[in-house]
Formats: C-alpha cells, sequence, structure tokens
C-alpha cells in the first residue's frame, strides 16, 4: 500500500469519533442539573457530525452551565462572566473553519452581557447558541435574574423580584438581522437534540433557549410542564422539525408553524404556557459577518503564518548594523 493511501486510511480511521471521545472531566452539576441534558445532547451532536476536537471551540462566560466547555474535549475558553459572545466572534473572526459553540447563562447573556447578545444577533456569524435558561443566579447562589419569574424570592429580591420576566426570544427576533431562533427544554431530550442539530446546521447566528432546571434554587418549577407533556407545544413543519411517531404520540399539542414567517414567530415566543418547543423563526439568507469581511481573501497557511511573523516581527529587537554576531566573538 503506498504512503498516501495509509495516510488515508489512518486519517479516515482518526475522524471517526465516539462520545468518549468527547467526555472531558466529570461533571460538578448539582443531581438533576438541566445542564447535565445539555451537555449530554451536544455530546452526541459532536459524535454525530464527527466534529473534530482540535476543530471544535466551546466557549461560555462565568455560572454553572459555563463549567460546559471543561467537560468536553474539544477546545474550550471558559470566559469572563457575561463576555462568551465577543469571545467567540473573535475566535470565529480570525479561524472561521472552526466549529464555534457558545453555553452562556440567563445572568451571563440577558444581564451583564446584554449588549453582546444583542449586536452578536445583528453580525449574525456563524455558531450555535446555547442560553442555559435556568431563570436564576446559580453559581453564586440564588439571586435573580432577568428571566426570574415575577415575585420570585431571592437573595437580591426577599420581598420578590418586583418586574415581568424579560423574554430572550422576543429579544432575539426583534434584532436586526436574527436568523435562527428556537426553544428546548431539558426534559425532552430527544426535542432538545433535534432542535440543537437544526441550529448547528443553520448557517448563522443560531439562537436556542433551553430552560433548564435548577432544582437547587428552583425546585419543582417545571414540575406542571414534566407531569402534563400537552402543556407543551410542539412546533412542527417541513422546514422546522418534524418529531418521530413516539414524541408526537406522548406531546399531541402540536402546531403547525411556518420558521419562515417572522410576525408568528414573534406570537408564539410571546406565548408562555404551554411552553412552545422547536424553531420558531429561520433565514438562510442573512449574511454572515465572516463572510462578508473575508469575501475573496483566501486564507491559506501562509497567508495565516505570514500574519503571524509581521505580528512577532513588531516586538523583536535587531541588533544594530555592524555588531558582530556571537559564532563570530
Ligand atoms: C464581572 C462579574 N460580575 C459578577 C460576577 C459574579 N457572578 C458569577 S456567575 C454569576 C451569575 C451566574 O448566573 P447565570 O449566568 O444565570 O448562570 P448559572 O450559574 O445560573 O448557570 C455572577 C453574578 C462575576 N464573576 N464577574
Ligand atoms: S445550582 Fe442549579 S444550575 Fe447550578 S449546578 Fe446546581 S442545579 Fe445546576
Amino acid at each position: 500500500m503506498s504512503l498516501e493511501a495509509t495516510h488515508c486510511l489512518l486519517r479516515m480511521y482518526e475522524e471517526h469519533h465516539t462520545l468518549e471521545d468527547y467526555q472531558g472531566g466529570v461533571p460538578r452539576w448539582c443531581n438533576g442539573c438541566g445542564d447535565n441534558a445539555i451537555l449530554a445532547a451536544v455530546r452526541r451532536l459532536c459524535r454525530d457530525h464527527d466534529l473534530r476536537p482540535e476543530k471544535t471551540v466551546f466557549v461560555s462566560g462565568i455560572g454553572c452551565s459555563s463549567r460546559l466547555p471543561h467537560y468536553m474535549t474539544t477546545y474550550g475558553f471558559h470566559g469572563i462572566h457575561g463576555r462568551a459572545l465577543p469571545i467567540a466572534e473573535g475566535i470565529k473572526m480570525a479561524r472561521p473553519e472552526l466549529d464555534v459553540f457558545v453555553t452562556t447563562g440567563d445572568g451571563d447573556c440577558c444581564s451583564i452581557g446584554a449588549a453582546h447578545w444583542i449586536h452578536a444577533v445583528r453580525y449574525n456569524m456563524n455558531m450555535t447558541v446555547m442560553l442555559h435558561d435556568n431563570h436564576v443566579y446559580g453559581l453564586t447562589k440564588k439571586q435573580a435574574s432577568p428571566t426570574s419569574p415575577r415575585g420570585f424570592l431571592s437573595n437580591t429580591t426577599p420581598r420578590g423580584s418586583w418586574l415581568e420576566p424579560l423574554n430572550p426570544l422576543t429579544v432575539t427576533l426583534g434584532v436586526q438581522n436574527v436568523s435562527f431562533v428556537a426553544q428546548a427544554v431539558d426534559w425532552i431530550p430527544e426535542l432538545l437534540y433535534e432542535i440543537l442539530d437544526a441550529a448547528f446546521r443553520h448557517r448563522g447566528f443560531s439562537f436556542v433557549r433551553v430552560i433548564q432546571r435548577c432544582p437547587e434554587f428552583l425546585p419543582k418549577m417545571f414540575d406542571p410542564w414534566l407531569q402534563d407533556p400537552q402543556k407543551s407545544l410542539v412546533l412542527t413543519h417541513d422546514r422546522g422539525l418534524r418529531p418521530s411517531a413516539a414524541i408526537a404520540k406522548i406531546y399531541r399539542n402540536q402546531r403547525e408553524h411556518d420558521p419562515a414567517n417572522l410576525d408568528r414567530a414573534r406570537e408564539v415566543a410571546s406565548i408562555e404556557d404551554p411552553i412552545p418547543v422547536g424553531i420558531l423563526y429561520r433565514n438562510d439568507d442573512v449574511p454572515c459577518y465572516e463572510d462578508l469581511r473575508h469575501a475573496g481573501q483566501v486564507r491559506t497557511a501562509d497567508y495565516v503564518r505570514s500574519g503571524l511573523e509581521a505580528e512577532f516581527n513588531k516586538f523583536t529587537i535587531w541588533p544594530a548594523a555592524g555588531t558582530p554576531s556571537p559564532s563570530a566573538a
């Protein structure tokens, strides 16, 4: 066998990945935490798409949910509170060929990181963003977040939170250049996986709000939805999801929803009970910022190397003319 054929075979062997290939550290989340379900879904997604760990990056801010990159064997960047999105955008800008995922909490994204969130939607860079929305600051032990329900008793709202919660779906759907918005819940793993899969396949900024249980600080909050499958509204469409027969049998409350219709998407996004689950909006024609910026530019290895050399040379102290070289001394 020729050397080339051997390399080709070795490559095929190397590029077939199993779930274990993505299994990083042992999660330190509480028992029953919905973050575990999200982690299981993304590992499966990486395996099914055979994503090369060295070509995949998980970026996060700070929070319980933001620990997720530690539990993957891909590249990861556990960032700064609220800053997951600008970090991910920088990575995508420099290395557009990488698959970039972002995990962010409702505090991380919708509170301290809100300005970055709005502009990231408008820039529409190709990445998959998972908002782990547990309606509370988990890591810092129970402060109200922008998505906490009104009346929520917490360390920062001892008399109950005063305001109606912010709706991350309607906010995202209100921003110019929005290209993909979906909602999943951690307790329906099959739909969670399919929604994340559709988000990953979409070329653009795919925003998935995952309603995530925090049994530590909001125990039983979603019990009514777990106990009654009809309290979930499954969105179906040929351009969205077609749930399996098994799922359709349990979750019979379904609505045909065309994700091309932005006005209808905004209406559906406003429904709180039943919880809409599925793809609310997608528009494959919105240009990605990195494509606009890199248009016509072939980013070969030589191109990148010469750019790096130019950067490093800025800091080189060149010997003065006429200085003898050390070997001549
Ligand atoms: C600049 C800054 N401000 C505040 C904090 C403290 N802090 C760490 S995590 C966090 C909130 C986490 O809540 P969320 O983003 O909803 O994630 P969760 O822990 O619920 O997954 C806060 C306020 C910080 N680390 N950095
Ligand atoms: S505090 Fe809540 S969000 Fe954090 S790990 Fe525990 S259950 Fe999960």
